[in-house]
């Protein structure tokens, strides 16, 4: 390893939230030595607690990890968050709330909190998300909280590859429980109704005990539904309790590592697609693809015979 790397990782490790902060950005922009860099800091990670969150917008999940990192800050536990917001202009206001309120925390260098860009992530949203835990994970951060809004595939994506996945609704959803995006209903742990100082808090109660009454899970697990008023505070120490009687059922059933198993068949498998795909495209002149299209287009050449000589050719060296 590179000396330089080596006193970059030494000071991460040591807590040093500026070198973290270079390192998150590196593995971000995909900048030169990201992957050197990803090597040397896996064999430290795997130690963190990693939460996801998500929900619809505005449904309150920013102030309840904010809620939720200051109990586990009276804890002494060292708390990472990374906020996925989409760039999407309807929510700009959200996100500068965010960062205006998670000021109060900057104060404390036990909280590290990280925006990422959503908008063009070179590695996938997902996967680059992932890797940014990996980071922050090796960093010696205790638990990680990720944020995104449940909204697409991509949030879907990010949630499965927690620990522990927090799903966060609000009274008044009603029907709605039912059009959030398919899957991700499947893969909560735990179910959240915040807002619960509003009516309609037992509607939405019913309404997911009954999609629960649909399908059991196939580790046996009933996700505990906890209600909470994460602007008062109220219920986050039951929704801790939640994801530690959570995490004692993993450890107890032994399906932690059957569950990170699964996880990383599936991201070895993105990560595998990504790097043929690269390979394909060194073996492939400046606007390859784009040639190859016209060749096909034009009836030229039969896709099927050209996809085989990339492969086989990517294959070499
Ligand atoms: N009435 C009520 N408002 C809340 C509660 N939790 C959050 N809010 C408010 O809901 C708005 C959206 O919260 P935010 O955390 O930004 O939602 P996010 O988009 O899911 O991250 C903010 O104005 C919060 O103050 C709650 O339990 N009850
Ligand atoms: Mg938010």
């Amino acid at each position: 390893m590179h000396h330089d790397t080596k006193l970059w990782i030494d000071q991460l490790r040591s807590g040093d939230v500026r070198a973290l902060a270079r390192a998150i950005s590196t593995v971000e922009n995909r900048a030169p030595g990201w992957s050197e860099l990803l090597k040397a800091l896996f064999p430290h990670s795997g130690k963190a607690r990693v939460l996801g969150l998500t929900g619809p917008p505005g449904a309150g999940k920013s102030t309840l990890v904010d809620q939720l990192a200051r109990f586990y800050r009276k804890d002494n536990r060292t708390v990472g968050i990374i906020a996925v917001d989409p760039t999407s202009p309807y929510t700009g206001g959200a996100i500068l709330g965010d960062r205006i309120r998670m000021q109060d925390h900057f104060s404390d260098p036990g909280i590290y909190i990280r925006s990422m860009a959503t908008r063009g992530s070179l590695g996938g949203l997902a996967r680059t998300t992932a890797d940014v835990t990996t980071v922050l994970d090796a960093s010696g951060r205790d638990l990680i909280m990720i944020e995104t809004v449940g909204v697409g595939q991509d949030e879907v994506d990010i949630v499965r590859l927690a620990d522990v996945t927090i799903l966060i609704l609000v009274p008044g959803m009603g029907d709605d429980v039912q059009t959030l995006k398919a899957g991700i209903m499947e893969i909560a742990d735990i179910f959240v109704i915040n807002k619960s100082d509003r009516d309609g808090a037992e509607h939405v109660e019913r309404e997911i005990r009954t999609l629960q009454s649909l399908a059991m899970r196939h580790d046996g697990w009933t996700p505990p539904i906890v209600k909470t008023v994460a602007s008062q505070g109220m219920g986050i120490k039951e929704l801790a309790d939640a994801v530690a009687d959570y995490e004692a059922y993993l450890q107890k059933e032994n399906l932690a590592m059957h569950k990170s198993v699964e996880n990383w068949q599936e991201r070895l498998i993105e990560m595998l697609r990504d790097a043929m795909l690269e390979k394909a495209r060194e073996h492939m002149a400046d606007g390859g693809v784009a040639r190859y299209a016209a060749e096909v287009a034009e009836h030229k050449r039969d896709p099927y015979t050209l996809i085989e000589e990339i492969a086989a050719n990517a294959g070499k060296s």
